[in-house]
């Protein structure tokens, strides 16, 4: 399996998240993803790659598929935002940029068709929660991730088996036109649509981080060509709260082609397993020919934010799992902020997935 890994992704480093009333140290650090490739190091599925974006052509080709999943306008917001930040108050250069106000669209009549020139408030404009800090490099980094996702759907589109996009910050809680959830670009959603692009006809997203892709969901909510499946910690009480029940099913054309699989907290491995073949069920039944892996490592029983209980050799059977789906397979590193296991964690499913998917 090729892996494309995203040495900017250090340019993505916030400094506090807002937790409760309080500014606590962020979980999604930059040594997540260097445990994950330590751990490549140690047990090599195959090539290490990373994405040339110095060509003007290939440059074009990344933002034309970022634009395939995120509104121009976001886009251009995510990437003036630092400097527009420091704009405001040359003393923000040294302060992560965390919105505070939002306009609720859906309750108390706030109006959302006129976009607000005030930068703070255009930050709460394009995002859901204040845990996700927007840095001096994020952009850069963001967009460099979106460009190994893409990077590995068209190495899966010429032919291989599986590739994985190891980058950050994640992907899955980022909508069509916002961030949250320590996510800015949704790769995973870049990588499905890119396998529609490149001729494939219908393509699955599994989605097997601990909190539910959002993200992804809304971005192809009214799609009948991408089904978009999710097994997560239950609404009621997990983040992010606001969608991933059960009676989420897609609507217009794409009624039936979404399927939330909520799980209580302190869920473990057989439950899990279950709701995994549940889901790889609804992928054979509505006939995938690719499938995208939002992978997330926050299901471990470590993890200091997540409540489900799984142990780091259950990942090796649960890549095996996924490879029985018998299809090409992208895989998009997401959370799992137990950061001395995610390497261990995330390497046991890839090489699971290749062991089992071996002819
Ligand atoms: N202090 C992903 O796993 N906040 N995002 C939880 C913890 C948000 C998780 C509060 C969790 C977002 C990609
Ligand atoms: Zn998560």
């Amino acid at each position: 399996m090729k892996t494309f890994h995203n040495p900017e992704h250090t340019r993505h480093v916030g400094q506090h998240e807002m937790f409760r009333g309080k500014l606590v140290a962020c979980h999604e650090v930059p040594a997540r993803l260097d445990h994950v490739l330590a751990e490549l190091q140690r047990r090599p599925l195959g090539p290490l790659l990373t994405p040339d974006l110095t060509s003007a052509p290939a440059s074009t080709a990344l933002d034309a598929a970022l634009a395939r999943v995120h509104s121009a306008d976001y886009l251009a917001f995510l990437a003036g935002a630092w400097a527009e930040w420091v704009a405001m108050d040359p003393a923000n250069a040294h302060q992560d940029a965390l919105p505070s106000v939002w306009p609720l669209p859906h309750r108390h009549g706030f109006r959302t068709d006129r976009l607000p020139s005030n930068f703070a408030a255009r930050l709460g404009a394009y995002s859901f929660d204040s845990g996700s800090p927007l840095t001096a490099g994020t952009w850069v980094a963001a967009r460099a991730g979106a460009a190994c996702a893409l990077a590995a759907t068209q190495a899966v589109l010429a032919g291989e088996r599986s590739a994985f996009a190891l980058t950050r910050p994640p992907g899955h809680h980022a909508g069509p036109d916002f961030f949250g959830g320590y996510c800015f670009i949704n790769n995973a959603a870049v990588a499905a649509q890119a396998l529609r692009d490149g001729g494939v006809s219908r393509v699955a997203v599994l989605d097997v981080d601990y909190h539910h892709g959002n993200g992804t969901q809304t971005i192809f909510y009214e799609r009948a060509d991408v089904l978009t499946v999710s097994l997560h910690g239950d609404p009621a009480t997990e983040y992010p709260f606001f969608l991933g029940h059960a009676d989420e099913r897609g609507a217009g054309a794409g009624e039936g082609c979404n399927l939330n699989l909520p799980l209580p907290r302190g869920t473990g491995l057989a439950t899990w397993r279950a709701a995994l073949d549940s889901a790889l069920q609804a992928v054979a039944d509505f006939g995938a020919q690719a499938l995208v892996v939002p992978l997330g490592l926050d299901t471990f029983a470590g993890d200091p934010i997540s409540g489900f209980t799984l142990h780091s050799a259950d990942y090796l059977g649960i890549g095996a799992a996924l490879a029985g789906a018998g299809l090409p397979t992208v895989f998009t590193f997401e959370g799992g902020y137990a950061v001395d296991e995610v390497g261990v964690n995330a390497v046991n499913v890839l090489q699971g997935f290749q062991h089992a998917a071996a002819p």
